[in-house]
């Protein structure tokens, strides 16, 4: 498992536990700021081409040939290819370079993923200017798609050459404020993305072509909503567990559910009422995620601000992983047992300390007190 880390490091997370670095310095600029604020940006979304074992990862960088102060930071992809058997980076390209759109804390690029088409999605932010969520000459506020090498999918939405190629053929689908997560479903084939509003957070199916409105208020983040969190919670990612993929320990009853990472607020210490867990939502009768309702998983319960921000299928178990840069700690009893960050499907033990608000589902161990400890 690759891990990306805000502050410019991408982490191998091996099967027995290992931690080493797979790609360091990523940042061209000092990202040490207020958190929340100004230091919530830098290396967020990675995903991997399953084909050649490259990685790819979204990143803000600082425009420093700018004469303005302080300069501008842009979003851009960037592919690395590994020469030793996709244990370390040897070379590092960018792909796409949104240079000339100025992005800053929070809302910038964000999500990648592999589709089942292949092409690269590339969820990015509205860099707090609502007004370009919807204007489709704009890379922001959009779910873009493009190959893997760059170029906007010639059956994109918007697609035309006539014109020179543009923000415009990039685009998949249009007016989010901040897409943190999202991931492919492969039982409709569909991509989902949950996203953090002013006061209303959406998780929606993206549809290519669709304009899902966000202008700057929290009504239109219920347009096309499949939930909304009202109080927001900040669901940051999400992932669907399916016998089409390694489901490790999880039952038949869960597979095509969606599993969410609510962050809760920035920094907040100790457990919270509106976040820092993870929720799972059932499809309704089996077949849409229409009128679904999140049900806790876990939740933290530690003392520390470390939220669970990140969340991906694993190879016997979902993981998540952290967001703030901090460094992954693994202890070392995770030879025998998941990895700190991990969490497998057993019942309820005495290491969770709420047993009364889950349902009837059986509750899970979790494993990620030594995460959100470790600071
Ligand atoms: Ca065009």
């Amino acid at each position: 498992m690759y891990v990306s880390e805000l502050y410019g490091k991408l982490k191998v997370v091996r099967r027995h536990g290992t931690v080493s670095d797979y790609a360091t310095g990523l940042l061209n600029f000092n990202p040490t700021g207020n958190f929340p604020g100004s230091g919530e940006q830098g290396v967020t979304g990675i995903a991997v081409d399953p084909a050649s074992g490259d990685v790819f990862a979204s990143k803000v960088y600082e425009d420093t040939a700018s004469s303005s102060d302080p300069k501008p930071h842009y979003a851009k992809v960037v592919r690395f290819h590994s020469d030793d058997g996709e244990k370390t980076a040897a070379s590092q390209t960018t792909i796409l370079d949104m240079h000339g759109e100025p992005q800053g804390y929070s809302h910038q690029i964000s999500n990648l993923t592999v589709g089942p088409d292949g092409l690269l999605c590339v969820h990015n932010g509205d860099g707090f200017n609502p007004a370009i969520a919807q204007n489709l000459g704009s890379f922001g506020g959009k779910v873009l798609r493009m190959s893997l090498g760059g170029n906007a999918a010639p059956d994109n939405p918007f697609y035309d050459t006539s014109d020179g190629i543009s923000a415009r053929d990039y685009v998949f689908a249009s007016g989010f404020r901040n897409p943190f997560g999202g991931a492919w479903r492969s039982q409709d084939g569909a991509h989902y993305v949950v996203e953090n509003g002013p006061s209303t957070d959406r998780f929606a199916q993206v549809v290519a072509a669709r304009d899902f409105g966000w202008d700057g208020s929290n009504a239109t983040m219920s347009n096309f909503a499949l939930y909304n969190w009202s109080p927001p919670h900040a669901p940051v990612n999400i992932a669907f567990v399916e016998p089409q993929t390694s489901v490790g320990s999880f039952p038949s009853d869960k597979m095509g559910h969606a599993f969410v990472t609510e962050s809760g607020p920035t920094w907040a210490s100790g457990p919270q009422e509106l976040g820092k867990r993870i929720v799972e939502l059932a499809p309704r009768g089996g077949r849409s995620f229409t009128g679904t309702k999140p049900e806790e998983v876990v939740e933290y319960t530690g003392r520390a601000r470390q939220p669970p921000p990140a969340w991906q299928r694993g190879g016997r178990a979902l993981l998540h992983r952290p967001l703030q840069g901090r460094g992954l700690h693994v202890p070392e009893r995770s030879r025998r047992e998941p990895a700190a960050g991990e969490m497998d499907w057993r019942p309820h033990s005495a290491r969770s300390e709420r047993v009364d608000s889950c349902g009837g589902l059986p509750r899970y161990r979790q494993h990620a007190n030594s995460v959100g400890d470790s600071r």
